[in-house]
């Protein structure tokens, strides 16, 4: 279940090794779509991750789909997930791969959209290196639909943001080139910030007497597809001493910021993008505004109360 189309099969000559490790991602988000829809994987497993989330039995089992995909391609030298952060050796030859197997379980009950986010980097190890270094990202959304959007290397050199959509004739491509624009849309995340973080309390106020339109799902994925697939807008998680950064920089922030920038938008950690972020360690989190250009810059310093 590969990439289609003839831009692909050019993609693939010339990016064999990665082009394998993209097609391992989507061959695992086929399979984790298929144990979604079977519903019988929502239950706790009673054990927690590493970084302490409790953990249901599809996160686990989305991570062992996707552990084992990116192993027998053979194109992923090392990979790390949310749900077991300790660099895995894979044995394969080319790239690193972060993953959050599955963002937004705690929603997956209330049946809402949930997503995969997926960040690849050159060469064997992911610690100490940044977001800007990816190679590509990709995110997945299980929704109505499951689509997946992916930031990759085209034609001159430059990143390409493209939609593949899952069908029974297999993924087709249903939107060539992913553009933000500047719609005034919002995504609060982290709202209990707002209230020990006055000037994100302000800055909600704004934006409700400018009139923006409110989308927030408590998905992060489907929060930002919705920006990417709307025209524009702004997600933005700040923080504030009792309501800490939740949003992981490697798993979760570094590869969705590398698709919003790609794409022509902006992200920022109230200084500056998050892709100039080090992983000095690989449960670091950060505060993030992501999405149009404009909404970013006027955003930016209501992160940290
Ligand atoms: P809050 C989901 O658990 C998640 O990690 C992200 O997908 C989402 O943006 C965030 O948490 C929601 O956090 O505090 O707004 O519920």
């Amino acid at each position: 279940m590969s990439m289609p189309g003839a831009d692909h099969e050019r993609f693939r000559a010339e990016h064999p090794l990665l082009a394998r490790a993209i097609d391992a991602i989507l061959a695992s988000v086929r399979e984790t779509a298929e144990l979604l829809r079977q519903g019988d994987s929502s239950g706790q497993v009673g054990s927690v991750n590493s970084f302490g989330d409790k953990q249901l039995k599809i996160d686990v089992k989305a991570d062992e789909i996707i552990f084992s995909n990116l192993r027998s391609c053979g194109a992923v030298v090392t990979a790390s997930s949310e749900e077991r952060p300790d660099e895995l050796d894979l044995g394969g030859q080319g790239f690193s791969v972060a993953f959050d197997p599955l963002d937004g379980s705690s929603i997956v009950d209330a049946n809402f959209a949930v997503g995969a986010i997926f960040g690849i980097w050159r060469g064997a190890g992911l610690l100490h290196k940044t977001g800007a270094e990816q190679a590509a990202a990709a995110y997945a959304v299980y929704g109505p639909r499951t689509s997946v959007v992916l930031a990759r290397p085209g034609r001159d050199g430059k990143l390409k943001v493209e939609e593949l959509m899952l069908t029974e004739q297999g993924w087709l491509v249903c939107r060539e080139d992913v553009r933000l624009g500047e719609k005034k849309v919002f995504a609060p995340a982290n709202l209990r910030a707002a209230a020990d973080n006055k000037a994100y309390a302000d800055f909600v106020s704004a934006c409700i007497s400018e009139k923006y339109t409110l989308r927030y799902t408590g998905g992060f994925v489907p929060d930002v597809h919705h920006i990417l697939t709307k025209g524009g807008g702004l997600f933005l998680n700040p923080t504030s001493s009792g309501a800490p950064a939740k949003l992981r920089l490697l798993y979760e922030c570094a590869p969705i910021a590398f698709i919003v920038e790609a794409a022509g938008g902006a992200s920022s950690n109230g200084a500056e993008s998050v892709l100039k972020m080090k992983f000095d360690h690989l449960d670091r989190r950060t505060a993030i505004t992501l999405g149009s250009r404009e909404e970013v810059a006027r955003s930016k310093h209501c992160l940290r109360a």
